[in-house]
């Protein structure tokens, strides 16, 4: 029998608060809206919130058109958090980095909390979406409303519930199935039922720390896999083996395997960091997470890997590192993004500087002058490529033309495979 608040939830047409209004809470929002709801979005930063009020969006999965025809049908966007008390339901989507000792920065988190205490009224829903090791929603937000006077499940309902956006990829948040999980059975409910409002498929679980726990478990499950077949890339280097014809191979299975591919490291700020999360609790309990370091060790070496790799081929060609001009082929974090926060290709880049090696850099989805930020020389699209004795692929974004540049550059590493699949096979070029 449905409470009468998630019946609510499940059939009138409410008021989602968002705070946070990055690449996870701004298409939540607008997701919303999109579905008939209200919302409004909170963000401290005036002039982010002033930029998406001129219907500009700062978020590659939210168009400017989308955000204006959501500004149009019910989306708020304010920096006022005392807005949020006309929010029948809070989505706390707030960045949830790791501190200089690679500890939980739960700081954006406890502001967040600190705004449901100041809004949070009757019958209100309050979900945290930020990735956080289990106990958290807890630890954190259940205290946030009992300071406000407020009961769990007489008056207010808490869940957790992990973001799943993929930064550049074609699903859009409402077709991604979304776990939630509630600090009480009446929470899950509630939060069962207001997500069934946003995303086309919803999978409740027993506890917010399940759904906590299950989030780091699917991102410390592609951090673990690169580590190993960045270590199997390495033996099979020493065995004169292809690792890309391996993986290859090996997912003509049709069952029980998944492919991952080698590469210069891993960046973003999902993969490296989620794991941590975890490894941090587990040491909390007196628990060795052995997988998680292990992979943390594999894939942070993996950098200096590839920037020897590039040293040896310079070697084979009787030049040294020092002094040498190499260019270096995308630093974005992964194929097809902007993004270069916490990029292994830039970390390569910077140990080979480190090696004397003067650097420059062709990206043309960061663009020349987010290359120029980083103290690389940017090299345009259509500049000649002759003076560079290496070329080093580190993110293999598909408007590269990557026969231009094995066709100008003497010799290329390609840390990526993009080669391979390209169907370009040719003596100059080396895979990792
Ligand atoms: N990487 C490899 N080898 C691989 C896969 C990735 O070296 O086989 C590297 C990438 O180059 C990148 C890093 O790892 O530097 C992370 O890549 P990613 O494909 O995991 O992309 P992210 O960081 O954008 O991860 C997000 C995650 N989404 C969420 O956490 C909600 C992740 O769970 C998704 O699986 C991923 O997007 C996705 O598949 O797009």
């Amino acid at each position: 029998m449905q409470s009468d608040r998630a019946r609510f939830f499940a059939q009138e047409t409410w008021t989602g608060g968002v705070i946070g209004l990055g690449y996870v809470g701004l298409p939540l929002a607008v997701t919303m809206v999109q579905n008939g709801l209200r919302a409004i979005g909170y963000d401290r930063s005036q002039p982010r919130v002033d930029m998406l009020n001129r219907g500009v969006s700062p978020v590659e999965d939210v168009s400017d058109e989308e955000l204006q025809a959501a500004l149009a049908n019910g989306l708020e966007i304010t920096a006022d958090e005392s807005r949020l008390r006309s929010a029948d339901a809070v989505f706390i989507c707030v960045p949830s980095p790791l501190g200089r000792n690679r500890e939980p920065d739960l700081s954006f988190i406890k502001s967040a909390a600190a705004t449901v205490t100041a809004v949070v009224r009757p019958g209100m829903l309050i979900s945290l979406e930020s990735t956080t090791y289990p106990g958290t929603t807890e630890d954190i937000l259940v205290p946030a409303v009992a300071a406000a006077g407020l009961e769990i499940d007489e008056d207010v309902y808490v869940a957790f519930s992990p973001e799943r956006v993929s930064p550049g990829a074609e699903m859009k948040t409402g077709d991604i199935p979304k776990v939630v999980g509630g600090v009480t059975p009446q929470s899950t409910e509630a939060a069962t039922a207001a997500y069934s409002r946003v995303v086309a498929s919803v999978y409740p679980v027993s506890s917010a720390r399940t759904a906590e726990m299950a989030k780091l478990l699917e991102n410390t499950y592609r951090a673990v896999n690169i580590g190993l077949i960045n270590e199997m890339a390495q033996l099979a280097h020493e065995l004169d083996i292809s690792i890309w014809e391996v993986v290859d191979a090996a997912a003509t299975k049709p069952f029980g395997f998944q492919a991952f591919y080698p590469g210069p490291g891993v960046g973003g700020h999902c993969i490296p960091l989620d794991p941590q999360f975890l490894a941090w609790r587990a040491k909390e309990a007196n628990f060795a997470t052995r997988f998680i370091d292990l992979a943390e060790q594999v894939n942070t070496k993996m950098p200096a890997y590839a920037a020897t790799r590039v040293g040896d081929l310079l070697n084979r060609e009787g030049l040294p590192v020092y002094g040498t001009k190499i260019l270096g082929v995308g630093i974005a974090y992964k194929p097809d993004v902007a993004d270069d926060r916490e990029s292994a290709s830039i970390e390569v880049l910077r140990e080979l500087e480190r090696r004397g090696a003067r650097i420059s850099v062709l990206d043309p989805v960061v663009g020349k002058d987010r290359i120029a930020v980083h103290g690389f020389d940017p090299v345009g699209k259509d500049e000649p490529l002759s003076d560079f004795a290496v070329a080093v692929v580190l993110t293999d974004h598909a408007s590269l033309d990557l026969k231009r540049i094995a066709d100008e550059v003497p010799v290329v590493l390609d840390t990526r495979g993009a080669y391979r699949r390209a169907g370009i096979d040719r003596s100059d070029i080396e895979a990792l």
